[in-house]
């Protein structure tokens, strides 16, 4: 039994240490775990001729999700930009915190394009080629890697025109190793000291 108890408190302790926590996430599978809310702009309007913009299972050559059955995805949105916008997070807690997701793309060309936008900047996830037209290789994964930072505020903006034009993101998970407070590593310096007076008696 002694030995049992120590067992489980080292085991707990590497099993902190070599996986990230996530600190939010965001599949679009209405699922407990989609724990990232966020807002559109537009809002989502399913089909409207030739556009598309909605949670999707498929949007034409783009067959299915990154993960699980959903993906957010649109087709032929025009020339105004469609924003995605979570929850800004508070990260102060955390060290060694990425966000990371999966995009896919589908006949872009100029002027085309996924841009991620965090505590601010603005970046390009993928677009076209300067001429002709480009597509990812299905779906493709990005991770952002952040320092210094105790708060995230990260979004989306997608602008595709052409009725072949379409893209999906999915899979959008912010992750990192939590930071104790004083008071729970009192804590488990206090369990520990409990464990070894034990074995000793
Ligand atoms: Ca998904
Ligand atoms: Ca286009």
């Amino acid at each position: 039994m002694q030995h049992r108890t120590i067992a489980l408190v080292a085991g707990a302790i590497v099993a902190s240490t070599a996986n990230a926590d996530v600190i939010a996430f965001q599949d679009f599978e209405g699922a407990s775990t989609d724990t990232w809310a966020f807002t559109t702009n537009p809002e989502f309007y399913g089909v409207d001729g030739t556009r598309i913009w909605d949670i999707l299972s498929e949007n034409g050559q783009i067959t299915g999700a990154y993960e699980g059955d959903n993906f957010l995805g649109g087709r032929n949105t025009g020339s105004a930009e469609y924003v995605v916008s979570f929850d800004d997070l508070d990260i102060s807690n955390y060290e060694n915190v990425s966000i990371t997701f999966a995009f896919n793309a589908f006949g872009f060309e100029t002027g085309d394009y996924i841009d991620y936008t965090l505590n601010g900047l603005r970046e390009r996830a993928f677009t076209g080629l300067p001429t002709g037209t480009d597509s990812t290789d299905d779906w493709e994964s990005l991770t952002i890697n952040l320092t210094s930072v105790d708060a995230i505020d990260f979004g989306f903006i997608t602008r595709v025109v052409g009725s072949g034009d379409r893209f999906g993101i999915d899979t959008i998970l912010v992750s990192g190793d939590l930071v104790p407070a004083p008071g729970s590593n009192a804590l488990m310096a206090l369990g520990l000291g409990v464990v070894a007076r034990r074995r000793r008696a």
